[in-house]
């Protein structure tokens, strides 16, 4: 009785969580930014303390970098956040890293990352979206519907799946948070996708947005990529 109650469980917690990934066949992606929920549950179990939470808070871009003291993943703006489903932030490229071996995957490439965003790749995917076609911005043909510093109902970050859901039905592959992926120079290494500080122009592909590996800032998140055992024929 246990044990099939048990199996129950796994299929049932497999099916939620393939819901929450995106698969391109090989490998899948987060199909929402990691969340303060996620990350919470990290932390419950292996007892992380974050670099911006020792080094008295994480940084905001307001005439240079300035550190903000109590604000981290927790509180990403220095008080109780109005949802756990807002990006987790004032993450290093460490502690993402980290956090996604835990989950079982790791940090997307840039080049992985650029075709998940950019190009349709689902069987049949709803309209408008055309199955191989490359879009200029991840939410289509258009910026529309994205958290950046433009007009739109978010002043700050916005919660997992408040904006509209764009290529490959990724949310807020443009904007919202900075993502951290695994691409490294020396010692910085490469954020995609602009963030809501930031007007759209930061959404595009060929953006080179570099930071030192040890940075932490309220703008800066990422999503976890896994890679997909073969299926049995
Ligand atoms: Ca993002």
């Amino acid at each position: 009785m246990k044990s099939s109650w048990l199996a129950w469980l796994c299929l049932w917690s497999a099916a939620a969580s393939a819901q929450e990934r995106v698969s391109f066949g090989t490998w899948s992606l987060d199909r929402n930014e990691v969340t303060i929920a996620q990350f919470a549950r990290y932390v419950a179990a292996t007892g992380v303390l974050t670099q911006a939470e020792r080094e008295g808070g994480g940084f905001e871009y307001m005439a240079g970098w300035q550190r903000r003291a109590g604000w981290n993943w927790r509180q990403p703006d220095g008080t109780p956040p109005a949802s756990d489903r807002l990006p987790a932030v004032h993450l290093t490229h460490a502690e993402a890293t980290a956090y996604c071996r835990w989950t079982g995957g790791r940090l997307p490439t840039a080049t992985e990352w650029i075709s998940a965003a950019y190009t349709e790749q689902r069987n049949a995917p709803p309209a408008p979206w055309l199955r191989g076609r490359t879009y200029v911005w991840p939410t289509g043909d258009s910026p529309a519907g994205a958290n950046t510093s433009g007009p739109d109902p978010w002043p700050r970050a916005a919660a997992a799946g408040q904006t509209r859901a764009g290529v490959n039905g990724l949310y807020d592959m443009g904007a919202n948070a900075w993502e951290w992926v695994a691409d490294a120079q020396g010692e910085d290494r490469r954020t995609m996708g602009g963030s809501w500080w930031y007007d759209a122009e930061q959404m595009r592909a060929g953006v080179q947005a570099w930071k030192p590996a040890g940075f932490y800032a309220v703008y800066i998140g990422l999503r976890c990529a896994y890679d997909e055992p073969p299926h049995p024929h």
